[in-house]
């Protein structure tokens, strides 16, 4: 892929896509630059992609939002930021390929706001993550007040925000900030192999747990059964589906362990 700005890498691994923050001598703070072309890395994703590892270089995950670019802008440009960064992270979370966030040192502000748009996190041993926007006097803006909020519960959230409260990977993996936690320079290769078995689900199934499931878990339970039959009926009904169900008839399946 082309355009990507110098503070973003790309790597393919067969048809996994890494996407990697790359400017670690500012820990991979978010500038617009960086935000945009996050924005223009997951609507232009190859087709041939079939999950997407989101990592970064050097010591920390990131640093959060770019505090340089907090100093001379107007209230609307802050308006048109926060923007910027909700049709980012939604790119990634109702995207069509599941991303999986590999996770190391400092995830803070935005960048835990980035990891939450994510549909899996792997984090190492070294991650730990904060909210420090309260405490300088600013907000979240990335989706955060929605997404880390139904992760850990708003009052962590409030926790975090109002204290400065820094939680440790052990803390995170407890309270749900990763499904993964893996020995420290790890997280890369953990969400690479995830990636690799996620590869193989038929699109029909990755459709219906990216696009209806969370939709489900937000819906009133008559309009979320009537959508998740749908759902289930068009998956069953798909030949990928038979075909699985099949070889697991005729022995020649995947077993569950
Ligand atoms: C930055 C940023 C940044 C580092 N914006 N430049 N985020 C924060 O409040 C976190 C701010 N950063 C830190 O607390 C620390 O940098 C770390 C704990 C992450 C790492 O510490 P350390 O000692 O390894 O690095 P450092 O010496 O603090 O920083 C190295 C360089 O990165 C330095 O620049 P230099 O030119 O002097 O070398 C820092 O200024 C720069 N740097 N973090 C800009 N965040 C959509 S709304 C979301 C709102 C938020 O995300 S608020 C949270 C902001």
């Amino acid at each position: 892929m082309t355009n990507l700005p110098a503070s973003l890498e790309l790597e393919r691994d067969g048809e996994i896509a890494i996407l990697r923050l790359a400017r670690p001598a500012k820990r991979n703070a978010l500038d617009d630059g960086t935000v945009r072309g996050i924005e223009h890395f997951f609507a232009n994703l190859s087709e041939d992609v079939r999950a997407v590892v989101l990592s970064a270089r050097g010591e920390h995950f990131s640093a959060g939002l770019d505090l340089s670019s907090l100093t001379e802008a107007t209230a609307l440009e802050h308006v048109q930021r926060s923007q910027m960064w909700y049709r980012a992270f939604e790119r990634i979370q109702f995207g069509s390929v599941p991303v999986i966030a590999a996770l190391h040192g400092a995830v803070i502000g935005g960048g835990l706001e980035l990891a939450a748009a994510a549909h899996i996190r792997v984090a190492d041993a070294t991650a730990y993550y904060a909210l420090p926007e309260g405490r300088r006097g600013i907000f979240v803006g990335g989706g955060g007040s929605i997404r880390i909020s139904r992760i850990i519960g708003a009052h962590r959230m409030m926790d975090l925000m109002l204290t400065g409260r820094i939680y440790n990977a052990d803390e995170g993996q407890q309270i749900g900030l990763s499904q993964y936690l893996v020995a420290a320079g790890a997280a890369e290769t953990h969400a690479l192999e995830l990636a690799r078995r996620i590869a193989t689900l038929p699109p029909l199934s990755v459709y219906g747990i990216l696009q209806v499931l969370p939709r489900n878990a937000e819906a009133d339970p008559a309009t979320g059964h009537v959508l998740e039959n749908l759902m289930a009926l068009v998956a069953a009904t798909d030949p990928a589906a038979q075909e699985r169900i099949a070889a697991f008839l005729a022995g020649a399946g995947e077993k569950i362990k």
